[in-house]
């Protein structure tokens, strides 16, 4: 069954002051800590220890931590500049900067979904995760966004699982003013090949396609979900797979392992962190970055329809250390 919706969509400011602001608000608790170390004239051994113990807490793993701060120790000894809190702030900064830009996806989302679109062919994206990581809430931004960019959305009910998961999703598509797909067969993969059918029949770019919340260790569920993902490459085989693992960012080091698990399952290709707004433990990303090469493609923080951007690592760098972005 289709069901349209009609409400107007709200309005969409994403512009990068926008984005800076609502990142680094996120970041305000670390970035106080991390300001506070380094208020000094002089940053010695003690104040670098005082820096691991503040990664740590953040959730950057005690390994890494240490790692930083040994590199911090080392760049310090090859610069001939002073050693005091600026210079410092700069070379942590330059350091997350760095790892964070591993995390970058070298994909052009908005160039290849105008080439699928130019060729008429559908861009499915399948949405996973653990329960209650905000699959559902992100998939009504992402809907938003990609209409910001002049592409037609839908949305895909494949949450057969979760009573009132339909209801849930059809508030986004009217919020979006989109046509939410659903269908009567229970099973998820039916229910996905069908909106891929009829978003082909009526030449949506975008296929947003929920799924329901799942633990990466419950086979079942796991396989459920390799199949919903056999339908998809069968029904669209023109088309790249997409699938979009949306992580909690209160998770912290957890969320790398949980990567891990849903990744050899079913090769996920990127990340979308949810819940930034509220999270004390940002330092998981940098233990991403080490051990990950997928790319995190977007951050949300907030559970408004707007309240999510791209992933920006010069705006985080600059949200944890506290200096201005550079080109802002
Ligand atoms: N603060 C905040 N809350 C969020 C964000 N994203 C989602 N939420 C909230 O998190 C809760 C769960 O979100 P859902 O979108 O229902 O999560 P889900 O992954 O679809 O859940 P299941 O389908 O039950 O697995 C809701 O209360 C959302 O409003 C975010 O970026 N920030
Ligand atoms: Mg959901």
């Amino acid at each position: 069954m289709v069901r349209r919706t009609n409400t107007m969509s709200n309005s969409f400011d994403k512009s990068e002051t926008t984005q800076k602001n609502s990142i680094w608000e996120s970041l305000k608790k670390l970035r106080t800590q991390v300001q506070e170390v380094f208020a000094e004239d002089h940053i010695d051994t003690n104040k670098l220890m005082d820096l691991e113990e503040i990664l740590i807490l953040s959730d950057t793993g005690p390994k890494l931590a240490a790692e930083i701060t040994k590199d911090i120790s080392k760049r310090m000894k090859n610069t001939k500049k002073s050693h005091g809190g600026k210079e410092t702030t700069e070379i942590l900064k330059e350091i997350i900067k760095q790892k964070l830009n591993k995390l970058v996806d070298v994909d052009n989302l908005e160039a290849s979904f105008s080439e699928a679109k130019n060729e008429n062919r559908l861009v499915p994206i399948l949405i996973v995760g653990v329960n209650g990581s905000g699959k559902t809430t992100t998939i009504g931004k992402l809907a938003n966004y990609f209409q910001r960019q002049n592409f037609t959305v839908a949305l895909a009910a494949c949450d057969t699982f979760r009573a009132a998961a339909n209801e849930q999703l059809i508030a986004w598509g009217m919020k979006n003013s989109i046509e939410v797909l659903e269908s009567k067969v229970v099973d998820p993969a039916a229910a996905a090949f069908e909106a891929i059918q009829a978003s082909k029949k009526k030449k949506t770019d975008i296929l947003l396609i929920d799924t329901a919340g799942r633990l990466p260790n419950n086979k079942n569920l796991i396989e459920e979900l390799k199949k919903i993902k056999r339908v998809i490459s069968k029904a669209e085989d023109r088309s790249k797979k997409r699938t979009w693992i949306v992580i909690d960012a209160n998770t912290g080091q957890n969320a790398v392992s949980q990567i891990e698990q849903f990744k050899e399952a079913i090769d996920i290709t990127g990340i979308i962190l949810t819940k930034f707004d509220g999270t004390n433990k940002a330092g998981f990303l940098l233990q991403l970055s080490e051990q990950e090469r997928i790319p995190i493609l977007f951050v949300g923080h907030g559970e408004k329809i707007t309240d999510i951007v791209d992933f920006n690592p010069e705006i985080i760098a600059s949200g944890i250390v506290g200096t201005d972005p550079a080109n802002f």
